[in-house]
């Protein structure tokens, strides 16, 4: 039997966004949301999806940057990091995450190690979250050990976060959630790795602060959901606190990012919607309002098209 999906045409125009609609990048396929808010301006960083039509395998060189001041219209940068600028890796573009230190911007990302074998975790540095980022080491901060969860994307998805006293920490993790602490320099780990103990983790963890809470936010399961959990300290203990949102729309993954910006709250994460090829590795950023209880906890998100 034809299957539906090989029976849709798959074009190569992509439709027109309407302002205030998902997904929000009609022209590109996008995964991988990171958000960075700087005065007034949001700064969206994804993975490119840019696999052929119907090819069903992950196809990622670079990654994309988009801004926004009202978190409807956005516009695109050139792409400020291709995989290439990292020498010691070999391709795949994947997950990332972008912040700012005194002045420079770091990027965070998981690419393929051309050496040791699997995923690793490489940072580049820029002036302008504009770029250009340039790679800050010249090798992996984190770079695949296969030890505990036996395969080779465990060392996937980071996520950073600076506290208010400075010290930054980089979580990451794909089976086994982790987290070190970075030195000042934003370059080197300071300490050992350690684990953390959230139920069902798959991957895609991403942190945030609201109100006094830390929240770790993280894709559960297959298909994805995401989950999160809630702590006073960074270090934990986290209280998982359930399901954020369910399966986003024809995509096995997604991937989250949760930011304040001039007084709403927003889960970025991604789908496969676009319903001219849009798929687990065709797939695209999507917004919705985030809602907080009294308490804290957070609203189950509800996916629109709008
Ligand atoms: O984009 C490649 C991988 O798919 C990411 O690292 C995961 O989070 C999932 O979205």
């Amino acid at each position: 039997a034809t299957s539906a999906l090989a029976q849709t045409p798959i074009t190569t125009t992509l439709p027109t966004r309407q302002p205030g609609s998902n997904p929000i990048i009609l022209d590109k396929y996008t995964a991988d949301p990171a958000a960075l808010v700087q005065g007034n301006t949001v700064y969206l960083y994804t993975g490119h999806d840019e696999a052929p039509p119907r090819q069903e395998r992950y196809v990622m060189h670079e990654w994309l940057c988009y801004s926004s001041t009202d978190m409807v219209t956005w516009k695109e940068h050139p792409s400020p990091l291709n995989v290439k600028e990292f020498a010691w890796a070999k391709d795949d573009a994947w997950a990332s995450q972008v912040i700012e230190r005194n002045g420079k911007y770091y990027w965070y990302a998981a690419v393929e190690h051309g050496t040791i074998p699997g995923k690793a975790i490489g940072v580049a540095v820029a002036d302008s979250p504009l770029g250009p980022f340039k790679d800050a080491r010249g090798s992996a901060l984190i770079a695949n050990n296969m030890t505990e969860s036996k395969i080779s994307w465990d060392d996937i998805d980071p996520s950073v976060f600076i506290d208010k006293k400075g010290q930054a920490y980089l979580f990451w993790g794909n089976t086994v959630c982790r987290y070190a602490k970075l030195k000042p320099n934003m370059t080197e780990l300071d300490g050992p790795i350690q684990t953390i103990e959230v139920p069902q983790f798959t991957e895609a963890p991403w942190v945030h602060e609201h109100n006094g809470w830390y929240y770790l936010s993280y894709a559960t399961g297959f298909p994805e959901k995401i989950a999160y959990a809630m702590s006073r300290s960074l270090t934990g203990p986290w209280e998982y606190k359930g399901i954020l949102n369910e399966v986003a729309g024809n995509s096995n993954t997604n991937h989250q990012a949760i930011i304040d910006f001039k007084g709403k709250s927003y889960f970025i994460y991604h789908n496969g919607g676009i319903n001219t090829g849009g798929s687990s590795y065709h797939r695209s950023v999507c917004i919705d309002y985030l809602y907080y209880n009294k308490d804290g906890t957070l609203k189950r998100v509800q996916m629109t098209s709008e």
